[in-house]
């Protein structure tokens, strides 16, 4: 064996509610943005297709399950769909929510399948976003309720726990950049919701504390390394600027329990600072994580800005930063993003370094193929292509690992292909092959490479 992991390694896979649980309508569950969204515009989603059956996760989750054992997961990464147990945001638990949350997590336990639990994943109840979601400091503390309402009903199997999934992105696909609902693009609100966003994770982070529930709670963050095209101080700028606002602005404060002053200085200078009441710095510090889940796809490889800015334009992390294609860059053809295994060893080195070392995990990384069928053969998919990218990310975990850094898991996104956002089924990304028509689950070669890297804690 060339690659010995820690014992007790955590291998398993990544996924959310809304991804997979289907039955969007069903089961007393209220509509989320989602539900909205397409209802509104099914022109955004790819071939039309909505999240309403997604992979029906929702009927089939004790079969599913034993599928996770079958390729050797010891955990397993899923949410609870707020809508779902509180259809309305605030108010009354949906019973039928509590009873299948209930059986998924009993099912995982009697497999020995631990279960990671996340509490928001990009899917706001249509209720909260109606009076103003993350920008109204209502929906913060109607957040931090669900999150107790969750402890209390599941705490007692439930040991690994984390308030957000990428919360960034919601704020870029909501606030930036038009690819989540409510569409808007405004600097200052998307800042807002990222501010109240790290508000509302310090609530639930109290919630837990208060509750004396046994185990951890953490963030997990899509930690995408900035990297400069060159050591010249214009491109360091642009890479810096860049760091401070895509990694650090949740980082620091999920981590230190503040934010760097420079980002502060950053936006003030802009005009761009949401409004900040008494009480909130107070509130951040208490908010500090037991444990990280760390997302990694793809590097961020930025220059310094090439033109000046249309004055006219709304502002934009852009004005600070252009990105770069590096020439002779790895990519991933079948989704058009660049391969960068280093990243991930990258970035444990800077939480080892800069961030006190705090217990880690991957708790995404992945690889999406368009028209993944081309690679059926016999039956199977034949996705070699996935077993080097997770070996070759692998390879450089445990270079970190061996260097001293804390991380005790790797979880691949995704488990069975799903249904993801406004790609729907674009990119394939699991363990297992989902065939729409007939909702069959076959497992792909990667899948049955992973269960030997399980049982062998390594490779
Ligand atoms: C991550 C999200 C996942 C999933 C994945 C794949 O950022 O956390 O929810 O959607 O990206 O994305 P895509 O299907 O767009 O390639």
């Amino acid at each position: 064996m060339n690659y010995q992991f820690p014992k007790n390694f955590r291998w398993g896979s990544a996924a959310s509610s809304t991804q997979t649980e289907g039955a969007s309508l069903e089961g007393g569950k209220g509509e989320s943005i989602w539900d909205h969204w397409y209802k509104e515009q099914p022109n955004r989603f790819h071939n039309g297709v909505s999240s309403t059956n997604a992979s029906t996760f929702y009927e089939n989750y004790k079969s599913d399950i034993q599928l996770m054992k079958d390729i050797g997961h010891n955990s397993f990464r899923t949410s609870i769909s707020w809508a779902r147990l509180i259809p309305q945001g605030t108010g009354e638990v949906n019973q039928e929510a509590v009873d299948f949350y209930n059986n998924v997590i009993d099912e995982l336990v009697a497999q020995n399948i631990e279960p990671f639990i996340c509490l928001y994943h990009f899917d706001m109840p249509m209720a909260m976003q109606e009076i103003g979601g993350f920008e109204n400091r209502e929906v913060l503390d109607a957040y931090a309720n669900f999150a107790e309402v969750c402890f209390k009903l599941f705490g007692d199997r439930v040991h690994s726990w984390f308030t957000f999934n990428e919360p960034i992105v919601p704020v870029e696909g909501g606030y930036l950049y038009d690819f989540h609902y409510p569409n808007v693009v405004d600097f200052k609100r998307a800042a807002t919701v990222a501010y109240h966003t790290v508000l509302a994770h310090a609530k639930a982070v109290v919630k837990f504390r208060a509750l004396n529930t046994n185990g951890n709670i953490g963030i997990i963050l899509n930690l995408t390394p900035s990297y400069p095209r060159s050591q010249n101080p214009a491109d360091l700028k642009a890479a810096n600027i860049c760091d401070l606002m895509f990694n650090r602005s949740f980082l620091d404060p999920s981590v230190k329990g503040e934010y760097p002053q420079e980002l502060i200085e950053l936006l003030k200078e802009h005009d761009q600072l949401p409004v900040i009441l008494e009480g909130d710095c107070e509130l951040i510090a208490q908010g500090k994580i037991d444990v990280l889940g760390v997302n990694y796809y793809q590097p961020r490889r930025v220059k310094a800005r090439e033109n000046a800015i249309h004055p006219e334009a709304p502002f934009m992390p852009e004005h600070f930063f252009d990105y770069y294609e590096m020439p002779g860059r790895k990519m991933n053809p079948h989704r058009g993003w660049e391969i960068y295994e280093k990243g991930v060893y990258d970035i444990l080195t800077n939480l080892r370094e800069n961030y006190g070392n705090l217990p880690c995990y991957i708790s995404e990384n992945g690889m999406g193929v368009e028209g993944e069928e081309k690679f059926l053969v016999d039956g199977q998919i034949q996705d070699d292509y996935r077993i080097e990218f997770i070996r070759g990310h692998l390879e450089w975990l445990h270079k970190g690992i061996d260097e001293g850094s804390a991380c005790f898991g790797y979880h691949l996104w995704t488990f069975i292909d799903n249904w993801s956002w406004s790609n729907a089924y674009k990119n394939r990304y699991g363990f297992y092959q989902l065939d729409l028509k007939t909702q069959k689950r076959s497992v792909k070669k990667s899948g049955e490479w992973f269960a030997e890297v399980s049982k062998n804690n390594g490779f």
